[in-house]
């Protein structure tokens, strides 16, 4: 027995493994004839399973019958935690209005952001279960959960909290991401760099103090922040050891990407009128660009990110729900990425790299999640598929056969 084999607790033989390695040049990164193991909370050996003498094996034997191994799913970009519902938005969109139009009326974020403040942290996590639910049982193991309907100190922290707290109730790992500059709640309309402010010296402090967020986000647009304002609160991040994520370019080339790549950012989201020059520079600063076709879809976009040019420069890109109440009310990744390849010209292998590697790079656990391969997080999900790609093309049904989260079998 190889050694690092003989160390493992499990084993998985008879499997096929969608490693999403990018060294690998196979589609998929796909390893036929491989056997994976793991010890405790990772992944502790990948082997040619023929070379591999397995009698006398102490741990325990999973036979996989030819069935289909990836790492676990990742949603890098979701607003899950929030009050209300906007289905009366919706209604009015159908008739003709326009996003930004009921946002200017006081609707859109800031109707969800009336609801939200009225709830508890508990009733928050209540209504979060069931949607964060949908996205654990299509195989989710990793989610990013934003803040950014509270928009006073409390109400954000208390946002957070509950997002923190959805890591309890499930089996799935939370990640989260303070976004208070969503908006410009109502109490700042006529004083907006002042909600600036103490967002860069109160809150993101606290947040980073309390260790309630990874990363701090902004929503760059004429309807919400402007590049000066993007820029301090990119600045206080970083200074107080936070990632740096940005809404960017998603209803006009407002060059929010090249700014948060310039602060390092991990990830650039939305991106429909993104140009080269914003491009370049994710790429450089080794950013992902995270798609996000439910957006899109929802607010019947006509103008889509630039796919094309993204896959010729090579820059990593990622896909995600986007959850949220308005926009992109939407809870399922699986439907994400099958609007990825219809209305953005992705390939399946795209939409699921951008589900995995590509979403562990968004998050900043490039190092830790993403693909399967020694040393990394045992995040594993098993499939009774043949083909990867029918995770893409098959909606509305096939669960995982088993999951496993550090290591560790859940059931949901
Ligand atoms: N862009 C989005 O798609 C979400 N936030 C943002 O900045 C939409 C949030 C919402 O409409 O409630
Ligand atoms: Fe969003």
């Amino acid at each position: 027995m190889v050694s690092t084999v003989s160390s493992c607790e499990r084993l998985w033989i008879n499997v096929r493994l969608a490693t999403f390695d990018a060294g690998l040049a196979q589609p998929y990164g796909v390893l036929e004839g491989h056997l994976l193991g793991t010890r405790g909370t990772q992944i502790a050996a990948i082997s040619p399973q023929e070379s591999t003498d397995l009698s006398g094996f102490p741990g325990e034997l999973i036979d996989g019958k030819g069935a289909l191994l990836t790492p676990g799913l990742i949603d890098c970009h979701t607003h899950l935690v929030y009050g209300g519902d906007r289905t009366a938005e919706f209604e009015k969109r159908l008739q003709g209005a326009g996003y930004q139009e009921i946002s200017r009326a006081g609707g859109g974020i800031l109707s969800t952001v009336r609801a939200t403040r009225a709830l508890s942290e508990a009733e928050l996590v209540r209504l979060a279960r069931p949607r964060l639910a949908a996205l654990v049982r299509e195989g989710v193991t990793t989610v990013e959960i934003k803040s950014g309907y509270g928009l006073t100190v409390e109400d954000e922290l208390k946002m957070l909290r509950a997002a923190r707290n959805l890591e309890r109730e499930l089996p799935v790992q939370v990640r989260t991401t303070l976004l208070a500059a969503h908006a410009v709640p109502p109490e700042y309309r006529c004083a907006p760099e002042d909600y600036v402010e103490l967002i860069c010296r109160e809150l993101i402090p606290r947040v980073a103090r309390e260790g309630l967020a990874d990363a701090v986000d902004v929503f760059c647009e004429d309807i919400a922040f402007s590049q000066s304002q993007a820029e301090r609160m990119f600045r206080s991040a970083r200074e107080c050891g936070l990632g740096v994520k940005a809404h960017a370019e998603q209803l006009s080339c407002g060059r929010g990407a090249a700014l948060a790549a310039g602060f390092g950012a991990w990830s650039a989201d939305h991106l429909e009128y993104l140009d080269e020059e914003g491009a370049r520079a994710l790429l450089e600063a080794g950013a992902a660009a995270v798609l996000l076709p439910g957006a899109f879809y929802f607010l019947q976009g006509s103008r889509k990110p630039p796919v094309p040019m993204l896959r010729r420069l090579g820059v990593p890109m990622a896909l995600a729900s986007d959850l949220n109440p308005g926009s992109s009310p939407l809870a399922s990744l699986r439907l994400a990425m099958n609007l990825g390849c219809t209305l953005f010209g992705l390939t399946p292998e795209e939409a699921l790299a951008g589900v995995t590697r590509n979403a562990a790079l968004a998050l900043g656990v490039g190092a830790r999640l993403g693909t399967l391969a020694v040393g990394k997080q045992a995040d594993l999900l098993l499939w009774d598929l043949a083909n990867p790609a029918q995770l893409v093309c098959e909606v509305g049904w096939g669960e995982p056969l088993q999951r496993v989260l550090r290591g560790e079998d859940f059931h949901v």
